[in-house]
Protein backbone atom coordinates (compact mmCIF):
# COMPACT_ATOMS: atom_id res chain seq x y z
CA UNK A 1 0.00 0.00 0.00
CA UNK A 2 2.75 2.56 0.99
CA UNK A 3 4.71 2.15 -2.29
CA UNK A 4 1.34 2.20 -3.93
CA UNK A 5 0.65 5.83 -2.28
CA UNK A 6 4.06 7.01 -2.70
CA UNK A 7 4.17 6.04 -6.97
CA UNK A 8 0.85 8.13 -7.10
CA UNK A 9 1.94 11.07 -4.93
CA UNK A 10 5.11 10.77 -7.39
CA UNK A 11 3.35 10.78 -10.28
CA UNK A 12 0.56 13.63 -9.18
CA UNK A 13 3.51 15.96 -8.44
CA UNK A 14 5.46 15.54 -11.86
CA UNK A 15 1.75 16.15 -12.95
CA UNK A 16 1.64 19.05 -11.31
CA UNK A 17 5.09 20.62 -11.93
CA UNK A 18 4.59 20.09 -15.60
CA UNK A 19 1.43 21.79 -15.56
CA UNK A 20 2.72 25.11 -13.50
CA UNK A 21 5.53 25.05 -16.07
CA UNK A 22 3.95 25.35 -19.08
CA UNK A 23 1.68 28.10 -18.20
CA UNK A 24 2.71 30.75 -20.60
CA UNK A 25 0.25 33.43 -19.23
CA UNK A 26 -3.25 34.16 -18.04
CA UNK A 27 -6.14 36.26 -19.42
CA UNK A 28 -8.71 37.42 -17.19
CA UNK A 29 -11.62 38.75 -19.37
CA UNK A 30 -13.21 41.69 -19.05
CA UNK A 31 -16.70 41.47 -21.08
CA UNK A 32 -18.21 38.58 -21.78
CA UNK A 33 -17.09 36.93 -25.07
CA UNK A 34 -17.72 33.88 -27.55
CA UNK A 35 -14.32 32.45 -28.10
CA UNK A 36 -13.70 30.18 -31.59
CA UNK A 37 -12.64 27.04 -30.56
CA UNK A 38 -10.49 24.30 -32.45
CA UNK A 39 -9.23 20.48 -32.01
CA UNK A 40 -5.58 22.05 -33.42
CA UNK A 41 -3.20 24.61 -33.97
CA UNK A 42 -3.86 25.32 -37.24
CA UNK A 43 -7.11 25.99 -36.56
CA UNK A 44 -8.85 23.52 -38.82
CA UNK A 45 -11.33 21.82 -36.56
CA UNK A 46 -13.25 23.97 -35.14
CA UNK A 47 -15.53 22.32 -32.39
CA UNK A 48 -17.64 25.11 -31.94
CA UNK A 49 -17.91 28.64 -30.34
CA UNK A 50 -17.63 28.54 -26.31
CA UNK A 51 -18.89 31.30 -24.27
CA UNK A 52 -16.03 33.01 -21.59
CA UNK A 53 -17.63 35.36 -19.02
CA UNK A 54 -16.23 38.39 -17.75
CA UNK A 55 -14.17 38.01 -15.16
CA UNK A 56 -13.25 33.99 -16.31
CA UNK A 57 -9.55 33.27 -16.29
CA UNK A 58 -8.38 31.83 -19.30
CA UNK A 59 -4.94 30.23 -18.92
CA UNK A 60 -2.19 29.72 -22.14
CA UNK A 61 -0.89 26.46 -22.23
CA UNK A 62 0.78 26.43 -25.90
CA UNK A 63 1.78 29.01 -27.98
CA UNK A 64 2.01 28.74 -32.15
CA UNK A 65 2.54 32.08 -34.29
CA UNK A 66 -1.23 32.26 -35.04
CA UNK A 67 -2.76 29.90 -32.26
CA UNK A 68 -3.09 29.93 -28.13
CA UNK A 69 -3.54 26.51 -26.85
CA UNK A 70 -5.93 27.36 -23.42
CA UNK A 71 -7.74 26.57 -20.65
CA UNK A 72 -10.81 27.81 -20.18
CA UNK A 73 -13.73 27.73 -17.42
CA UNK A 74 -16.66 26.02 -18.33
CA UNK A 75 -19.60 24.60 -16.12
CA UNK A 76 -18.09 21.65 -14.12
CA UNK A 77 -14.97 21.98 -15.06
CA UNK A 78 -12.45 23.49 -17.61
CA UNK A 79 -11.54 22.65 -21.19
CA UNK A 80 -8.53 22.85 -23.16
CA UNK A 81 -9.01 24.16 -26.86
CA UNK A 82 -6.82 26.08 -29.61
CA UNK A 83 -7.98 29.35 -30.52
CA UNK A 84 -6.56 32.18 -32.52
CA UNK A 85 -4.15 34.19 -31.15
CA UNK A 86 -6.29 37.63 -32.07
CA UNK A 87 -8.80 37.34 -29.56
CA UNK A 88 -6.66 38.18 -26.79
CA UNK A 89 -5.65 41.64 -28.93
CA UNK A 90 -7.66 43.80 -27.98
CA UNK A 91 -7.39 45.31 -24.06
CA UNK A 92 -11.12 45.88 -24.47
CA UNK A 93 -11.78 42.12 -24.50
CA UNK A 94 -8.87 40.59 -21.92
CA UNK A 95 -6.62 41.78 -19.20
CA UNK A 96 -3.54 39.65 -18.69
CA UNK A 97 -2.95 38.90 -15.21
CA UNK A 98 -0.09 37.98 -13.16
CA UNK A 99 0.47 34.17 -12.47
CA UNK A 100 1.15 35.29 -9.34
CA UNK A 101 2.85 34.72 -5.96
CA UNK A 102 1.77 32.03 -3.67
CA UNK A 103 2.18 33.33 0.12
CA UNK A 104 5.41 32.14 1.82
CA UNK A 105 6.79 32.51 5.69
CA UNK A 106 7.77 30.28 8.30
CA UNK A 107 6.08 28.91 11.72
CA UNK A 108 8.61 29.87 13.90
CA UNK A 109 6.94 28.56 17.41
CA UNK A 110 3.93 26.99 18.93
CA UNK A 111 3.74 26.98 22.74
CA UNK A 112 0.69 26.54 25.32
CA UNK A 113 1.11 28.54 28.34
CA UNK A 114 -1.52 28.27 29.70
CA UNK A 115 -4.67 25.12 29.84
CA UNK A 116 -6.75 25.61 26.58
CA UNK A 117 -4.95 27.82 24.92
CA UNK A 118 -1.67 27.83 22.51
CA UNK A 119 0.73 30.70 20.99
CA UNK A 120 1.86 30.99 17.49
CA UNK A 121 4.21 32.71 15.99
CA UNK A 122 5.83 33.20 12.79
CA UNK A 123 5.46 35.42 9.62
CA UNK A 124 3.89 35.12 6.23
CA UNK A 125 3.32 37.66 3.68
CA UNK A 126 2.32 37.09 -0.52
CA UNK A 127 4.32 39.08 -2.98
CA UNK A 128 1.40 39.87 -4.71
CA UNK A 129 1.06 42.80 -2.52
CA UNK A 130 3.51 43.33 0.04
CA UNK A 131 1.40 46.26 1.23
CA UNK A 132 -1.14 44.01 2.59
CA UNK A 133 -1.37 42.12 5.66
CA UNK A 134 -2.37 38.74 5.01
CA UNK A 135 -4.52 36.06 6.72
CA UNK A 136 -3.16 32.78 8.47
CA UNK A 137 -5.34 30.31 8.87
CA UNK A 138 -4.40 27.71 12.28
CA UNK A 139 -5.56 23.94 12.34
CA UNK A 140 -4.93 22.57 15.73
CA UNK A 141 -4.90 18.57 15.45
CA UNK A 142 -5.00 17.94 11.58
CA UNK A 143 -4.37 19.64 8.31
CA UNK A 144 -6.75 22.10 6.68
CA UNK A 145 -10.25 20.73 6.72
CA UNK A 146 -9.49 18.33 9.54
CA UNK A 147 -8.02 20.29 12.42
CA UNK A 148 -10.20 22.72 15.06
CA UNK A 149 -9.78 26.50 12.39
CA UNK A 150 -8.66 29.52 13.68
CA UNK A 151 -7.87 32.75 11.60
CA UNK A 152 -5.47 35.29 12.73
CA UNK A 153 -3.33 38.24 10.63
CA UNK A 154 0.08 38.45 10.13
CA UNK A 155 0.41 42.22 10.82
CA UNK A 156 2.93 42.21 13.49
CA UNK A 157 6.59 44.18 13.23
CA UNK A 158 9.10 41.92 12.22
CA UNK A 159 12.08 43.99 10.35
CA UNK A 160 14.31 40.84 10.55
CA UNK A 161 11.83 39.78 7.61
CA UNK A 162 12.20 43.00 5.56
CA UNK A 163 15.68 42.50 5.50
CA UNK A 164 16.18 39.23 4.86
CA UNK A 165 13.98 39.79 1.84
CA UNK A 166 14.46 43.13 0.95
CA UNK A 167 12.23 45.56 0.99
CA UNK A 168 8.77 43.50 1.57
CA UNK A 169 7.89 45.63 4.64
CA UNK A 170 8.35 45.10 8.40
CA UNK A 171 4.92 44.15 9.42
CA UNK A 172 4.23 40.84 8.25
CA UNK A 173 4.89 38.76 11.44
CA UNK A 174 2.31 37.42 13.31
CA UNK A 175 2.25 36.49 16.87
CA UNK A 176 -1.58 35.07 18.63
CA UNK A 177 -2.96 33.31 21.45
CA UNK A 178 -6.01 31.18 20.14
CA UNK A 179 -7.96 29.12 22.74
CA UNK A 180 -8.89 25.55 21.82
CA UNK A 181 -11.15 22.41 22.62
CA UNK A 182 -8.22 20.19 21.63
CA UNK A 183 -6.02 19.19 24.60
CA UNK A 184 -2.83 16.53 25.26
CA UNK A 185 -0.22 16.61 22.31
CA UNK A 186 -1.34 18.47 19.59
CA UNK A 187 -0.25 19.16 15.96
CA UNK A 188 -1.27 22.45 14.50
CA UNK A 189 -0.82 23.19 11.15
CA UNK A 190 -0.37 27.05 9.36
CA UNK A 191 -1.18 28.07 6.08
CA UNK A 192 -0.73 31.58 4.47
CA UNK A 193 -4.15 32.56 2.53
CA UNK A 194 -3.48 34.03 -0.92
CA UNK A 195 -3.76 36.56 -2.29
CA UNK A 196 -4.13 37.39 -6.09
CA UNK A 197 -2.38 34.96 -8.28
CA UNK A 198 -1.39 31.62 -6.58
CA UNK A 199 -3.24 29.63 -3.85
CA UNK A 200 -2.72 28.86 -0.19
CA UNK A 201 0.29 27.99 1.06
CA UNK A 202 1.12 25.77 4.21
CA UNK A 203 4.21 27.27 6.03
CA UNK A 204 7.53 25.95 6.24
CA UNK A 205 8.20 24.40 9.74
CA UNK A 206 4.51 23.61 9.60
CA UNK A 207 3.16 21.47 11.34
CA UNK A 208 5.01 21.36 14.66
CA UNK A 209 3.68 19.40 17.85
CA UNK A 210 2.49 21.09 21.36
CA UNK A 211 1.16 19.51 24.30
CA UNK A 212 -1.86 21.49 25.64
CA UNK A 213 -3.08 21.57 28.95
CA UNK A 214 -6.66 21.38 30.41
CA UNK A 215 -7.73 22.46 34.12
CA UNK A 216 -8.28 18.55 34.49
CA UNK A 217 -4.73 17.90 34.12
CA UNK A 218 -3.39 20.01 36.14
CA UNK A 219 -3.01 20.60 39.97
CA UNK A 220 -1.48 22.74 42.74
CA UNK A 221 2.13 23.03 43.32
CA UNK A 222 1.59 21.84 46.61
CA UNK A 223 -0.23 18.81 45.71
CA UNK A 224 2.92 18.13 42.77
CA UNK A 225 5.30 18.58 45.66
CA UNK A 226 3.92 16.60 48.09
CA UNK A 227 4.07 13.56 46.12
CA UNK A 228 7.47 14.27 45.23
CA UNK A 229 7.93 14.46 49.31
CA UNK A 230 6.26 10.80 49.63
CA UNK A 231 8.00 9.06 46.90
CA UNK A 232 11.55 10.21 47.84
CA UNK A 233 9.62 8.99 51.79
CA UNK A 234 8.80 5.63 50.37
CA UNK A 235 10.68 4.42 47.33
CA UNK A 236 12.30 1.30 47.81
CA UNK A 237 11.39 0.79 51.14
CA UNK A 238 8.56 -1.56 52.60
CA UNK A 239 5.33 -0.17 52.95
CA UNK A 240 4.53 -2.02 56.46
CA UNK A 241 0.95 -2.68 56.35
CA UNK A 242 0.20 0.46 59.20
CA UNK A 243 -3.04 0.12 60.99
CA UNK A 244 -4.76 2.54 59.80
CA UNK A 245 -4.60 1.83 56.18
CA UNK A 246 -5.14 -1.86 56.54
CA UNK A 247 -7.98 -1.97 54.16
CA UNK A 248 -8.19 -4.71 51.21
CA UNK A 249 -4.39 -5.24 49.89
CA UNK A 250 -0.99 -3.93 50.26
CA UNK A 251 -1.30 -2.11 47.26
CA UNK A 252 -4.49 -0.81 47.24
CA UNK A 253 -3.80 0.03 51.44
CA UNK A 254 -0.81 1.83 50.21
CA UNK A 255 -2.52 3.84 47.58
CA UNK A 256 -5.26 5.18 49.81
CA UNK A 257 -2.33 6.22 52.19
CA UNK A 258 -1.07 8.50 49.69
CA UNK A 259 -4.13 9.65 47.89
CA UNK A 260 -4.90 11.09 51.71
CA UNK A 261 -1.55 12.43 52.30
CA UNK A 262 -2.16 14.33 48.79
CA UNK A 263 -6.10 15.48 48.88
CA UNK A 264 -6.81 14.48 52.67
CA UNK A 265 -9.83 11.58 52.10
CA UNK A 266 -8.60 8.23 50.66
CA UNK A 267 -10.38 7.33 47.32
CA UNK A 268 -12.56 4.52 49.04
CA UNK A 269 -12.29 1.91 50.86
CA UNK A 270 -13.71 -0.99 49.35
CA UNK A 271 -13.65 -2.70 46.09
CA UNK A 272 -16.87 -3.37 44.36
CA UNK A 273 -16.45 -7.25 43.87
CA UNK A 274 -18.84 -7.33 40.89
CA UNK A 275 -16.18 -5.60 38.97
CA UNK A 276 -12.88 -5.10 41.16
CA UNK A 277 -11.67 -2.61 38.94
CA UNK A 278 -13.62 -0.30 40.78
CA UNK A 279 -14.66 0.98 44.45
CA UNK A 280 -17.88 0.50 45.91
CA UNK A 281 -17.76 4.32 47.52
CA UNK A 282 -15.47 6.60 46.66
CA UNK A 283 -15.45 8.99 49.56
CA UNK A 284 -16.69 12.26 49.26
CA UNK A 285 -15.57 14.59 46.57
CA UNK A 286 -13.66 12.00 44.78
CA UNK A 287 -14.78 11.58 41.53
CA UNK A 288 -14.53 8.49 38.67
CA UNK A 289 -13.73 9.59 35.37
CA UNK A 290 -13.01 6.56 33.91
CA UNK A 291 -14.12 2.75 34.39
CA UNK A 292 -14.14 -0.29 32.35
CA UNK A 293 -11.95 -1.81 29.61
CA UNK A 294 -9.23 -0.52 28.21
CA UNK A 295 -6.61 -0.29 25.20
CA UNK A 296 -3.14 0.74 24.77
CA UNK A 297 -4.73 3.53 22.81
CA UNK A 298 -7.26 4.18 25.27
CA UNK A 299 -4.94 4.52 28.20
CA UNK A 300 -3.09 6.95 25.85
CA UNK A 301 -6.09 9.17 25.62
CA UNK A 302 -6.70 8.80 29.67
CA UNK A 303 -3.24 9.67 30.77
CA UNK A 304 -3.10 12.34 29.30
CA UNK A 305 -5.62 13.58 31.09
CA UNK A 306 -4.34 12.31 34.57
CA UNK A 307 -3.42 14.39 37.75
CA UNK A 308 -0.56 13.42 39.60
CA UNK A 309 -1.80 11.79 42.37
CA UNK A 310 -4.64 10.15 40.91
CA UNK A 311 -5.80 7.10 41.97
CA UNK A 312 -5.83 4.05 39.43
CA UNK A 313 -7.87 0.22 40.43
CA UNK A 314 -6.99 -2.22 37.64
CA UNK A 315 -7.57 -5.91 37.08
CA UNK A 316 -5.81 -8.26 34.41
CA UNK A 317 -8.10 -9.50 31.47
CA UNK A 318 -10.11 -11.65 33.61
CA UNK A 319 -10.95 -9.69 36.45
CA UNK A 320 -8.70 -12.13 38.42
CA UNK A 321 -5.66 -9.81 39.77
CA UNK A 322 -5.94 -6.42 40.95
CA UNK A 323 -3.87 -3.71 41.39
CA UNK A 324 -3.73 -0.10 42.94
CA UNK A 325 -1.48 2.57 41.56
CA UNK A 326 -0.49 6.16 42.37
CA UNK A 327 -0.34 8.05 38.92
CA UNK A 328 2.53 10.04 39.16
CA UNK A 329 3.40 11.02 35.06
CA UNK A 330 2.83 10.53 31.55
CA UNK A 331 4.81 11.12 28.33
CA UNK A 332 2.65 10.97 25.23
CA UNK A 333 5.67 11.30 22.77
CA UNK A 334 7.39 8.23 24.56
CA UNK A 335 4.59 6.87 25.39
CA UNK A 336 6.50 5.97 28.72
CA UNK A 337 3.98 6.10 32.45
CA UNK A 338 5.52 6.71 35.50
CA UNK A 339 3.44 5.25 38.36
CA UNK A 340 3.94 4.98 42.55
CA UNK A 341 2.80 1.56 43.63
CA UNK A 342 3.52 -0.79 46.87
CA UNK A 343 4.02 -4.62 46.08
CA UNK A 344 3.88 -5.35 42.21
CA UNK A 345 6.11 -8.41 42.78
CA UNK A 346 6.02 -12.16 42.52
CA UNK A 347 6.47 -13.04 45.10
CA UNK A 348 5.03 -10.30 46.85
CA UNK A 349 7.49 -8.32 49.07
CA UNK A 350 5.35 -4.94 49.80
CA UNK A 351 8.40 -2.76 48.14
CA UNK A 352 7.00 0.84 47.04
CA UNK A 353 7.99 1.21 43.61
CA UNK A 354 8.36 4.20 41.49
CA UNK A 355 8.06 2.45 38.15
CA UNK A 356 8.26 3.73 34.38
CA UNK A 357 6.85 1.15 32.70
CA UNK A 358 6.49 1.61 28.32
CA UNK A 359 2.68 1.89 27.91
CA UNK A 360 2.43 -1.21 25.67
CA UNK A 361 3.78 -3.06 28.48
CA UNK A 362 1.35 -1.13 31.00
CA UNK A 363 -1.62 -1.58 28.72
CA UNK A 364 -1.44 -5.37 28.29
CA UNK A 365 -0.94 -6.00 32.20
CA UNK A 366 -3.91 -3.63 33.19
CA UNK A 367 -6.84 -3.95 30.47
CA UNK A 368 -9.34 -2.81 33.02
CA UNK A 369 -9.01 0.36 35.07
CA UNK A 370 -10.93 3.30 37.08
CA UNK A 371 -9.90 6.65 37.39
CA UNK A 372 -10.37 8.67 40.55
CA UNK A 373 -9.59 11.98 41.01
CA UNK A 374 -10.22 14.79 43.13
CA1 LIG B 1 -0.65 35.41 -4.33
Amino acid sequence: MKRKFFAFMTATMFFMLLLSSTVLAAYQRTADNTVPAYRNSSLTQRTGNERVDKGDVVIVLQETNRAYYVRYPVRNGTKDRWVPKNIFNTASQSQQINNGHNPEGCLDSVVSNANNQITISGWALDRDNVNEQIRVHVYIGGPAGSGEGHEIYANTYRPDVNRALAGVGEYHGFEATVNTNRTGSQSVYVYGINIGGGENKELSSSPKTVRINNPTNTHSTQITNRLQQVISEWKGKKWDNRESERIGSTCFGFANYVFRELHGVIAGSQLDWSKPYALKNPSSGVSCTYSGYINENAWHILLQECKPGDFLQTTNGSNARQHTMIFVSYNPNTRVVRVLDANFANPPDNIVRDRSKKLSDFAHRFQYVSRYTK
